[in-house]
């Protein structure tokens, strides 16, 4: 029996790309990744925003490489994938984070619009994941970890896309431990809860009377802990699954949602 060493946690060396970090969820878990000694790599849907992400990084002190792609379109993916390759290196760590919402009623929620979300939270994570798999199978390991959510195994009012498509990346998470697990390679999710980044800013937003939003009141009420969940919550789950000491881990789906999945909530 070795000793344990807390290197098993340790990312150094390993080239990590986490797409849609310009800010917000992959921000964090790129910046954990970073602290953890990881070379990161990140891209964003435009220029702008990718600059914008730039200058957050360098702002925290961390040297990253920016990368303009949308993550729905598998020529930009393999160019991307390809660029990366060839500036960094072969990635060893793929975060799945781009993602977006739309809360629309059903009855109200056209077909083009139920589309767009399933492109990028559930076709999108399965084109980078195919485009970044033959290099981890030549490396003879990898990580990939999809950002799913609570909406990965429950619904609600207005978010019938969302659901539909984290429910569907659960399901090719597991897929893809099935395929490729002989190969050495990990694949896993990270389950937020509600998280206080921009997607969750209008669920927070003050009344016109101050008062707290009402679904701002409830989340509070549904979680054991109390209170949203900040990006910083999510560093220690995703450093760990992206690390050598969860290399028995594949195909799990971590709830990163201070108990809200356990709890029935406070009575009123
Ligand atoms: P966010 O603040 O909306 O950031 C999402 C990022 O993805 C943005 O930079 C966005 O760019 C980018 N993106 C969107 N579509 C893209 C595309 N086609 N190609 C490339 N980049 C694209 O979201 P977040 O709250 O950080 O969430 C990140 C991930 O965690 C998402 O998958 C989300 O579903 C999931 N999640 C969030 C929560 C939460 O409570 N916040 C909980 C569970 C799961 P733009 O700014 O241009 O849109
Ligand atoms: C919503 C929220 C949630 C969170 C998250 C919870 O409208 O219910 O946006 O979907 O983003 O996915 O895990």
């Amino acid at each position: 029996m070795k000793n344990f060493s807390m290197d098993a946690f340790s990312l150094k060396g390993k080239v990590a790309l986490i797409t849609g970090a310009s800010y917000g969820i992959g921000f964090a878990v790129a910046t954990a990744f970073a602290g953890a000694g990881a070379k990161i790599v990140f891209n964003d849907i435009n220029a702008e925003l990718m600059e914008k992400g730039l200058a957050a990084y360098k702002e925290a002190g961390i040297d990253v490489k920016g990368y303009v792609c949308d993550v729905t379109d598998e020529a930009q993916v393999r160019e991307l994938v390809a660029a990366i390759e060839k500036d960094v290196g072969i990635i060893d760590i793929l975060v799945n984070n781009a993602g977006i919402i739309k809360r629309i009623p059903m009855l109200d929620m056209s077909a083009e619009d139920f589309r767009k979300v399933i492109d990028v939270d559930l076709n999108a994570p399965f084109i980078v994941a195919k485009a970044v798999l033959p290099g981890m199978i030549r490396k003879g390991r990898g990580k990939i970890i999809n950002m799913c959510s609570m909406m990965s195994e429950l619904g609600r009012e207005t978010v019938s896309a969302y659901a539909a498509a984290k429910g569907g990346l659960k399901m090719l998470t597991r897929n893809i431990c099935s395929e490729f697990g002989e190969h050495n390679i990990q694949c896993n999710g990270i389950g937020p809860g509600y998280i206080a980044t921009p997607q969750t800013a209008p669920l927070r937003e003050k009344q016109p009377d101050g008062s707290r939003h009402p679904f701002d009141s409830f989340i509070v009420a549904k979680t054991p802990a109390a209170r949203w969940g900040t990006t910083e919550d999510l560093m220690g789950p995703a450093v760990f699954l992206a690390s050598e000491a969860s290399d028995f881990v594949n195909g799990h789906i971590l709830y990163v949602d201070g108990g809200i999945l356990a709890y029935i909530g406070k009575q009123p």
